[in-house]
């Protein structure tokens, strides 16, 4: 069944989660790994991880996503009993917590394992590729999130390239989106993600959010993360700890082209701003709606 091309689907289902997105959704990010580019080490101990992870939800997160294999360019792969010994305590304290619990992971083998856990939500780097990830996931309520990734993370950002970035990675997700309805997934459950610093340039990502819309128009939510990548480094001159600031410029500009769920390490700032932002935005639609009925 070919996905829908226009508006995204009016709901997005993520195991226990069912949301409307009439605002963006603020997914907070908690790593529980030794190598993460912003965060690696300081949560492996899954008391503090958890820690972190309420003063997220408490600061305005919807989602939590738990990652324990960084996906951080030349970072080396994990395996997946390591991956799950991190994962599956943290993913119990957090069951209540008042957010959807993501977990990020390219192995089918720990999707599996998250879900029986109580995971809501399945973040793939590599779109559901590995082998046995779509069984992983197809008959659980999760929501899936389809990530764009040239090479692996070990080489992706050695030489990327594309003759259209734009028109390639919307291609590309838009196929595996097909690959996950052929396999029944309901549209409903499934976000896509372009893949900010996942096999691109500088100029790659920029073109990917300046023409965010291509990949919005596919007709599904989209998801962008951007907080305190390199490409913020790298315009702002600015060191990990300092890039809230273009972070978050950045996160106002990719929903404004149609972002639904921002990926960010912090949340009170980028709730503060999307609050903002959507104010204005909603009374220039009631301005707009008022100027067409008069
Ligand atoms: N970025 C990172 C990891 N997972 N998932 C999605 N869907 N989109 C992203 O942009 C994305 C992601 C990289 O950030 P981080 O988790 O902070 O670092 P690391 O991979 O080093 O753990």
């Amino acid at each position: 069944m070919p996905v829908a091309s226009t508006c995204p689907p009016a709901t997005l289902i993520c195991g226990r989660y069912r949301w409307t997105l009439e605002r963006p959704l603020l997914m907070g990010v908690v790593n529980l790994t030794e190598d993460s580019f912003s965060d690696g080490g300081r949560l492996l101990d899954p008391e503090r991880a958890v820690a972190q992870a309420r003063e997220l939800v408490a600061a305005g997160a919807d989602i939590i996503d738990l990652g324990a294999e960084s996906t951080r360019p030349g970072a080396t792969a994990v395996d997946a009993a390591l991956e799950i010994e991190r994962l599956v305590p943290v993913l119990g304290a957090l069951r209540d917590c008042g957010a959807a619990l993501s977990v990020d992971t390219r192995k089918a083998e720990v999707m599996t394992a998250a879900l029986a856990a109580g995971a809501d939500m399945i973040n793939d780097v590599n779109g559901f590729r590995d082998e046995g990830a779509i069984d992983a996931v197809r008959e659980s309520a999760a929501g899936l999130c389809v990530m764009h990734m040239q090479g692996t993370p070990e080489i992706m950002q050695a030489a990327p390239s594309y003759r259209d970035a734009v028109g390639e990675v919307a291609q590309f997700l838009r196929g595996r989106a097909e690959v996950l309805e052929q396999a029944g997934v309901a549209p409903e459950r499934i976000v896509l993600d372009p893949g900010i610093g996942f096999g691109k340039s500088l100029v790659h990502n920029l073109q990917l959010l300046a023409r965010l819309e291509a990949i919005a128009a596919i007709g599904l939510p989209v998801l962008i993360g951007v907080s305190r990548k390199s490409m913020i480094g790298t315009i702002t001159g600015r060191g990990v700890d300092a890039r809230l600031t273009g972070s978050i410029a950045a996160m106002l500009f990719a929903v404004s082209r149609g972002a639904s769920i921002v990926r960010v390490h912090d949340v009170a700032a980028s709730r503060d701003a999307l609050l903002v932002w959507q104010a204005i935005a909603e009374a220039g639609s009631s301005t707009a709606q008022i100027q067409q009925e008069g």
